[in-house]
């Protein structure tokens, strides 16, 4: 098991102390990942004590502590999950191969761009989860807000220690970088699409740890099976902290279904006015904020058929979320088939190689895992007796990556014309009242266990503590 150094500057378990430039440049970073963090991070919440959990190990039986801390008094730490001895490359075109403790020279713009990808969307995040704080439904969603984005700081700092440990002076500077792209910035915006979206309302904020923060899920476990070692057990180690995330985003939404189907049944409608104005949020808007986020989340995963894609896979920089599950790790000749638009307002089945399929793959993997929890959803909405159910739209529909961008369907895939698909937009996505409406129920309540009026409250407290407890100290 490896040393953990928990009084250090930077708390970690890479032996830090022992590579005094390495510790130097990092240590020269943080006070700019700090500024960072009093400017972009979660506003005006700097003084409170918030019970948060902190990253102590990589021991799975307890890598975690709990505490009352200050957000930026939080221990963000380097941690890796511990070596694996004798690990083999488990793909492409080395595998069998001892894995990389470095960066090969002739792959090192690529993994940098990746890395560089991924750790842009970590401050992306909380970027846009900024304002969130002021319009929480309660004190316990206000700390899992906060332990939310602490986290994403952490990712951050995983991402920054593999680019100052294995870059030089280029990783530094894409370090600096991660720093000055921001959120939405006209100028300098974030890489990739989602995380340049506004995110005003919590039924958002729920909706994104579900659906993009599970893009986050697969996209490391993709680099869990890396030839590269260090990056597969950085991110070995980022998904242990990713589960809550998307537990909150789940339970959140979960909890806002709960409450509508409450008030349904209590006034014996299922009319949004009346729904509406009763405070709470009616199932078809729920629905529409999820064809939303998830349309959006499936554009993470870039094209259906990307060379990029292929190259990666070959390469060992790569692979398939739980690679070992796939019974082929060559896919040398193997061809597969993706749907895309036939140029004449219909579909085709379109054959790529299975390497140049490989994001497509993972997307269809990442679909089956959202569905899990939208029949938990529906389970809950059958049970309340209610006709209405939630479904992921299809694949093809509202894409601005691939080979759907440019293309219109309608939310089963059927291809339709423009004209069409901005007449009916409004009934399939959130339009400005929809929004207006969401975010007017957007009241902060602070007292300990009370609730918004539009969510239930969680089935439990956060670390066998009871819902009561007073998760931040105003
Ligand atoms: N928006 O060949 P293609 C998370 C770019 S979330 C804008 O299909 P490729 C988290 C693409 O970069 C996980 N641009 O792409 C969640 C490429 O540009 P370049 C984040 C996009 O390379 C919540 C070009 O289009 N991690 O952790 O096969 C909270 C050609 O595309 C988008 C990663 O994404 C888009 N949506 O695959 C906090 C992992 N999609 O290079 C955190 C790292 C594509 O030609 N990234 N493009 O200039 C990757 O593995 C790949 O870059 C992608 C794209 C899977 C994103």
């Amino acid at each position: 098991m490896s040393t953990i150094d928990l009084q250090a500057l930077i708390p970690n378990n890479v032996h830090l102390g022992e590579n005094r430039q390495l510790q130097r440049a990092l240590e020269h970073w943080q006070p700019a990942f700090l500024n960072w963090w009093d400017e972009m991070g979660p506003s005006d919440f700097k003084a409170k004590e918030v019970y948060l959990r902190t990253a102590v190990g990589v021991d799975a039986s307890g890598w975690a502590s709990y505490g009352y801390t200050p957000m930026p008094d939080y221990r963000w730490g380097i941690f890796l999950a511990d070596k694996e001895e004798g690990r083999k490359i488990g793909f492409g075109d080395h595998m069998g191969e001892d894995v990389w403790q470095d960066v090969p020279g002739e792959y090192r713009s690529t993994f940098r761009r990746l890395i560089v990808t991924q750790g842009d969307t970590e401050p992306a995040s909380v970027e846009q989860q900024r304002l969130l704080g002021h319009t929480a439904p309660s004190l316990y969603d206000l700390r899992n807000l906060f332990q939310v984005n602490v986290e994403e700081g952490r990712h951050l700092w995983a991402m920054v220690y593999l680019l100052h440990a294995h870059f030089g002076r280029d990783g530094r500077e894409e370090a600096e970088e991660l720093l000055m792209r921001h959120s939405g910035d006209a100028d300098k915006p974030r890489i990739l699409g989602t995380f340049n979206e506004p995110m005003d309302n919590w039924l958002s904020f729920f909706m994104f740890t579900y659906f993009t923060d599970r893009d986050g899920k697969f996209q490391l476990k993709s680099f869990a099976e890396s030839a590269f070692d260090p990056l597969a057990r950085t991110t070995r180690f980022m998904l242990t902290e990713e589960a809550h995330h998307m537990f909150v985003g789940e339970t959140g939404v979960g909890r806002v279904i709960k409450r509508t189907l409450e008030v349904m049944k209590e006034l014996d409608t299922d009319d949004v006015a009346t729904l509406r104005k009763a405070g709470v949020i009616d199932l078809p808007t729920i629905q529409k904020f999820m064809n939303f986020w998830f349309t959006s989340s499936l554009d993470l995963f870039g094209s259906e058929a990307s060379s990029n894609a292929a190259n990666y896979f070959s390469n060992g920089i790569k692979g398939r979320p739980d690679e070992a599950k796939f019974a082929d790790h060559l896919e040398l000749e193997t061809e597969m088939s993706i749907v895309v638009p036939d140029g004449q307002g219909g579909f085709k089945n379109e054959t790529i190689s299975t390497r140049n399929g490989m994001n497509e793959i993972t997307r269809l993997e990442y679909v089956k895992d959202c569905n899990v929890g939208v029949t938990r959803w529906n389970m809950g909405i059958k049970r309340a007796g209610v006709d209405f159910e939630l479904t992921l739209p299809s694949t093809r529909f509202r894409r601005e990556v691939g080979a759907w961008a440019g293309n219109f369907t309608d939310p089963q895939g059927n291809p339709i014309s423009a004209a069409d698909f901005e007449a009916r937009k409004d009934q399939w996505l959130p339009t400005a009242a929809d929004t207006a409406f969401v975010k007017s129920l957007m009241n902060r309540v602070t007292e300990p266990g009370k609730m918004a009026a539009w969510i239930a409250p969680p089935d439990r407290g956060i670390n066998a503590n009871p819902l009561e407890y007073e998760y931040v100290k105003l």
